[in-house]
């Protein structure tokens, strides 16, 4: 058990949040890592709010513990999603791919804590104004959607910008990331290819495999002519998907490309014409292990890690 801002917060044992990624972040998924300690999310994604209201009901099935639901802002059932979660009084709500300062205050009435994905300080900055309980600071490093700043260099910008607690994203996959974010000042990190591969993610074998295989530079961004970049492993989809944007074809063009690509790779395991998103520490993840194993080593690791660092202790008594 550790005690950080964040554990406080959420009445959780580690500080780590789950991932909110759409098709992989199921119920199960989110069961599994609340019940290791962690805060396990349920992606709403693109999905209806009937089907987010039933993953919620079946989590609350496998566990008691705390858990979170994210919305992605550029669903069109954002608006339903956040009538869901007011219903079913989930207790933590994360948001990606957007502002959500139009929700805060109906989640703060119910007493909903409210955790926005930031890619910047001027954001992390607003949304502090407007009452939200922490932000996760997500660097270009992470799978997915993307902003343009390093987990390096946006989480300590942000730490100094604001009183909130900070939790890391992108690039975390292991005890060397988890240390490396607590040192830039976070509070908490938030995982998600490494819970790709694991055994209790509904991800479709070939999908963790691609993860497992993948190198340090095979996940590419597709997608920055758009103005909504994301991070990929590279196959037959981003091939045609870069040649198609390197002639210019059209943001509409681009993204009809994308549509429903993300479910053909996860729930159908065609990774060639698939979108397999995944974050640039997939080169680091090399195994499929129970969350709970994940969690386990990410802190029993944290030891060996700091004993390294403390050879880096300026001051006269460092011999
Ligand atoms: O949201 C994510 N990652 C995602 S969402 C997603 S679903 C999708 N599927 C197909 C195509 C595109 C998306 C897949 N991965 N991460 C959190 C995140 N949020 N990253 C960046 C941001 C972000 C960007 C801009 C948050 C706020 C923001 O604000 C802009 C504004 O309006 O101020």
């Amino acid at each position: 058990m550790i005690n950080t801002r964040i554990t406080e917060l959420l009445g959780i044992e580690y500080p780590i949040i789950q991932g909110g990624m759409a098709w992989v972040a199921t119920h199960e998924l989110a069961a599994a890592v609340s019940e290791a300690g962690g805060l396990g999310i349920i992606a709403a994604g693109n999905a209806p709010g009937e089907y987010v209201r039933d993953e919620i009901r079946k989590l609350r099935e496998k566990t008691d513990k705390p858990f979170g639901v994210n919305i992605m802002l550029m669903s069109p059932y954002a608006e339903d999603i956040v009538d869901i979660i007011c219903d079913e009084r989930v207790p933590v709500v994360t948001t990606g791919a957007g502002n959500p300062g139009r929700f805060i205050d109906r989640f703060k009435k119910l007493g909903i804590k409210v955790i926005p994905v930031v890619p910047t300080v001027s954001l992390a900055k607003r949304l502090e104004k407007l009452g939200v309980d922490a932000v996760i600071v997500e660097g270009t490093e992470a799978g997915g959607h993307i902003g343009e700043l390093t987990t390096m260099a946006v989480v300590p910008q942000v730490r100094d910008a604001v009183k909130l607690p900070v939790i890391a994203a992108g690039g975390i996959g292991d005890s060397r990331g988890l240390v490396a974010a607590f040192a830039l000042g976070a509070d908490g990190v938030q995982i998600g290819t490494r819970f790709v591969c694991s055994t209790e993610a509904k991800v479709h074998e070939k999908y963790k495999e691609e993860i497992v295989k993948a190198k340090d530079r095979d996940a590419i961004v597709t997608g920055r002519s758009t103005g909504h970049p994301v991070r990929v492993l590279k196959n037959k989809l981003t091939r045609e998907y870069l040649e198609i944007e390197k002639s210019g074809a059209s943001s509409e063009a681009l993204e009809g490309l994308g549509t429903g690509k993300l479910r053909l790779a996860v729930v159908d395991g065609d990774v060639e014409n698939g979108s397999v998103m995944a974050g640039q520490i997939a080169g680091l993840v090399c195994d499929i292990k129970s969350c709970k194993d994940i969690i386990q080593d990410l802190f029993n690791g944290t030891e060996d890690v700091l004993n390294r660092l403390s050879s880096l202790k300026g001051g006269e008594d460092n011999e």
